[in-house]
């Protein structure tokens, strides 16, 4: 069996304190035991397993300006950061497998490091843009993509724990698709910053195919470059993904969730990508958990290259009668 060129590295981080209900740091568990390993070996990439990120526990850590964890989620996130760096500077493509969302800004700022112009796709029911401000929780699950884009610079206090990292993303170089569970700070960002969204009302009217091709225009129409697709797996519809934290009723369809993925891969450029809010601890009961983590694997093999239509690399030459 031939190998493709390309490698795959897997990094758990299994870590919760963005937000605040337990088992979200056991989601690189399931999401491995639904077979993620096997499924991108079969689809013929050597993969690198890096096993699961330890981060630190910190004995104190008080909210700040409303920021539960800051010190505790800004450690983990230096941390993943500098291991995906790493990953993407040794030259595989990274999947980060999580816990909570609040590790997008590790995972974008490491991938970030080493490939500054790279673009950002958004998969998710929520925008996860408030600012400290504006957060209605202090969770920070619900605030990564502030702490990343340099049009909100001025409007970010200082929060201990984040000193390792700068804005390093522009707004146009942003894209959302799935949201339906806006808060009123985050939409007027949105607005205000003129952010390409997709919401679920987009996707009814415009349908998921045409959604791809504005929203991929609009990120690689002027030049190609390399993009990293953070997804939580509530954009999906809770029926569909049930073991998470922040359900929203009316989400993607499978179908509409695997178009996404299979057009993110057929630009061929995708260098990354974060699976977030699988949480096992939620749901009714093992089935429920075990649908959402395979759905995970799903979307990181198409993702990845797997196709509805099949596939022929394997085998030239319909086989002659023996
Ligand atoms: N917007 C709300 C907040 O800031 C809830 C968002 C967090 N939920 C997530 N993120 N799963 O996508 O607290
Ligand atoms: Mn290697
Ligand atoms: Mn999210
Ligand atoms: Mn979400």
């Amino acid at each position: 069996q031939q190998t493709r060129a390309e490698s795959v590295a897997v990094l758990g981080a299994p870590f919760c304190r963005g937000q605040k209900r337990g088992g979200v740091e056991h989601g690189p568990k399931v999401i491995r035991d639904a077979g993620l390993v096997e499924r991108l070996s079969s689809l013929d990439y050597s993969v690198h397993d890096f096993g699961d990120l330890n981060f630190p526990h910190l004995e104190k850590d008080e909210p700040y300006m409303g920021v539960k964890f800051p010190r505790t989620v800004g450690a983990a996130n230096k941390l993943l950061s500098g291991a995906v760096s790493r990953a993407v500077g040794a030259g595989h493509r990274l999947v980060m497998l999580g816990g909570d969302h609040s590790l997008a800004i590790g995972s974008v700022s490491g991938h970030a490091r080493q490939c500054p112009d790279l673009c950002l796709i958004w998969v998710d029911a929520h925008a996860d843009v408030n600012t400290p401000m504006c957060s209605p929780s202090g969770n920070l699950h619900g605030q990564p993509v502030a702490f990343m884009l340099k049009e909100l610079k001025d409007k970010m206090p200082e929060i201990p724990g984040f000193s390792w990292t700068k804005p390093f993303l522009s707004s146009r170089d942003l894209v959302y698709v799935g949201l339906r569970d806006v808060d009123p700070g985050e939409h007027l960002i949105l607005k205000n910053l003129g952010i390409q969204y997709f919401s679920m009302r987009d996707i009814d009217r415009l349908g998921i195919q045409r959604v791809m091709e504005v929203a991929l225009d609009h990120l690689l129409g002027r030049k190609q470059r390399p993009i990293h697709l953070s997804f939580d797996i509530d954009a999906f519809d809770p029926s569909l993904a049930p073991a998470t934290g922040t359900p929203v009723n009316g989400g993607l369809t499978y179908r509409e969730g695997i178009y996404i993925t299979e057009e993110i891969h057929n630009t061929g450029l995708l260098s990354a990508i974060d699976m977030v809010e699988v949480n096992p601890a939620l749901g009714a009961g093992s089935e429920a958990v075990e649908a959402t983590a395979s759905l995970a694997v799903d979307v990181i093999a198409s993702s990845l290259g797997q196709t509805r239509e099949g596939a022929h690399a394997s085998i030239s030459v319909i086989p002659a009668v023996k």
